[in-house]
């Protein structure tokens, strides 16, 4: 999409304004250090966040998902292969730590404990780390955070497939998290020893994401 087409869907919505904007500038977070930004009244509104200027387009024939590190089992999985595994649904809340939230949110898709199991992680493994097909953003989480329930390979959220801008065709979504655990663009979970520390982490992030209400 264009920056004009952009601009245009500004007027009706500010959650597109600022996508515009965090894709242009540096991503909101980084520019909003007070927060106060996200405050402004702009709805409950997804905000559409990268940290890259654009991310390629995965399609079902060509995205991949690979699990691999300290596992028995790698294994690289497409779009379809994920479709065809048992869909977990959750309605839960998406909220940044930022400060904006949206609230019962639909999401399904494919427990993350699920492909933890196939994996067979071994006896070192202790944390999980993402990679986005962004060529830039990491996230990780431990071991135990990984296989709660609520942790889901989102296929689905908003009652559609997962789109191009919320990090489809498929990203995590961690219910218990702020969204900065929520991976978009998914295309690899790799099981390490111990977190390794992603993108915000590096930029005064928590390493552990639980929200604190
Ligand atoms: N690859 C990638 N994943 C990401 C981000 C990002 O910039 N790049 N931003 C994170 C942050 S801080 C939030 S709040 C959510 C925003 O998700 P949304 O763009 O679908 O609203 O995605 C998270 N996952
Ligand atoms: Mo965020």
């Amino acid at each position: 999409m264009g920056l004009l087409a952009l601009g245009a869907a500004g007027v009706v919505g500010g959650s597109w304004v600022q996508n515009g904007l965090s894709r242009l500038l540096a991503p909101i977070e980084t520019r909003d250090p007070t927060g106060l930004v996200a405050l402004l009244p702009l709805g409950d509104a997804f905000r559409f966040y990268s940290v890259t200027g654009s991310v390629p387009r995965q399609t079902a024939a060509t995205y991949r998902l690979t699990v691999s590190g300290l596992v028995a089992r790698p294994a690289t999985y497409t779009l379809a292969d994920l479709q065809s595994m048992p869909q977990t649904t959750l309605v839960r809340d998406f909220q940044c730590v930022t400060g904006w939230r949206v609230l019962e949110v639909n999401w399904a898709g494919v427990t993350l404990s699920a492909l933890l199991d196939l994996a067979e992680p071994s006896a070192a493994a202790t944390a999980v780390r993402f990679r986005s097909f962004d060529g830039t953003y990491t996230e990780s989480m431990t071991l135990s955070q990984a296989r709660r329930s609520d942790v889901i390979v989102a296929l689905r959220m908003l009652g559609g497939p997962v789109t191009h801008d919320h990090g489809g065709p498929v990203r995590i979504y961690a219910a218990s998290m702020y969204g900065y655990k929520s991976t978009k663009w998914l295309s690899g979970i790799e099981l390490t020893q111990g977190e390794i520390p992603g993108y915000w982490e590096h930029r005064g992030y928590a390493l552990d994401g639980t929200i604190k209400d």
